[in-house]
């Protein structure tokens, strides 16, 4: 049986690492990748061809390809995008538009739906303080669009973008026999966290960063106040729920973007919770008022029935499984401590 061709872009990012992997594991897949750097050793093994350098005036390149399905993940994350707005417009926007060029073209030419993901994030949503994040708690998909940040502006206006190209591109529904149209779907992220990675340039960083930083026994100063509150998942649940959402046949996908969420924590929690692991953990609380207010734009909690009832979403892990199941078992491991 021939191998679906897939386009992973971002690839050497935190979710490009597990989302490869995990195909490789489920095989039948020829993996093709691009990113700014080149692929870590740990998978190189799967992919079959990486392009490495800034790809945004080369999608050309992949025209010569029949991917069935494209994860782009290629972006600017949160704090990275706020210091460079204008470079994050052209990754996190432009970039998109050309891989939707692509993928709208070769839909039409092959006949064939090509799968477009796309990981959109809670940055889409814009609470005003944190006063009203706190009484307003769990947010639905529709609710507070209005970011604050370059980066939740881009995530936002891309999950248009790939509405309208997989829906209403050149109007061309109006035609009497309209072309096939890409398939395009999107899930709102919490702040991920991986034990085998770190991310860079995120606002829930501080998360993933503490945690690692204590079972490597360095001292760690959280970037935002201890009361400071957000959704996040662990990474094998973030590879399932894209595995989950790709999967479902298009029928049963009610909408283009989804939000799923596992578990949400302080960063107090978070504290306590490597205190625990690590008696002695040197965290201490050091807001940065730009970070801080961030994360104050942000739900402290998403609402994720919609994909629970069209796709059967469930994470795997809860806060305590997080921990005990999957983050310390493996980062234990990693540092050997
Ligand atoms: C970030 O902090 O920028 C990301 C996100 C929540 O989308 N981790």
């Amino acid at each position: 049986m021939s191998k679906k061709q897939v386009l992973v872009t971002g690839a050497c990012g935190e979710i490009g690492q597990a989302l490869i992997q995990g195909l490789a594991q489920r095989g039948g897949y020829h993996i093709v990748t691009s990113d700014l750097a080149p692929l870590p050793k740990s998978i190189q093994p799967y992919v079959s061809e990486h392009f490495q350098g800034d790809m945004l005036n080369k999608t050309k390149l992949f025209y010569d390809y029949d991917f069935e399905v494209i994860y782009h993940l290629a972006a600017f994350l949160s704090s990275k995008a706020e210091s460079m707005p204008e470079e994050a417009h052209k990754v996190n926007v432009e970039g998109t538009m050309q891989l939707l060029l692509l993928a709208a073209y070769k839909s039409e030419k092959k006949s064939r739906a090509v799968q477009f993901f796309f990981p959109s994030s809670i940055a889409a949503h814009g609470l005003p303080d944190a006063k009203t994040k706190t009484a307003v708690g769990c947010i639905k998909e529709d609710e507070w669009l209005r970011p604050h940040t370059m980066y939740g502006a881009n995530k936002l206006y891309c999950e248009d973008l790939g509405n309208y190209f997989s829906r209403y591109y050149g109007q061309r529904h109006l035609e009497p026999e309209p072309p096939v149209m890409l398939d395009f779907r999107a899930l709102r992220f919490p702040g991920l966290v991986s034990a085998f990675t770190l991310p860079s340039g995120g606002t829930s960083d501080y998360g993933p960063e503490m945690l690692h930083a204590a079972a490597q026994g360095k001292a760690y100063a959280c970037f935002v106040r201890a009361d400071a509150s957000l959704p996040f998942m662990a990474m094998p649940d973030a590879v399932k729920s894209i595995f989950m959402l790709m999967d479902a046949p298009r029928p049963a996908i009610s909408q283009s973007v989804y939000n799923v969420s596992a578990f949400s924590q302080t960063a107090a929690e978070f504290r306590q919770r490597a205190l625990q692991a690590f008696p002695g953990a040197q965290i201490s609380f050091e807001p940065n008022l730009l970070r801080q207010g961030i994360v104050d734009s942000w739900p402290a909690d998403v609402d994720d029935a919609l994909a629970r009832r069209d796709w059967g979403w469930q994470p795997d892990y809860d806060v305590d499984r997080f921990f005990e199941v999957y983050f310390l078992p493996e980062i234990r491991k990693r540092y050997g401590k």
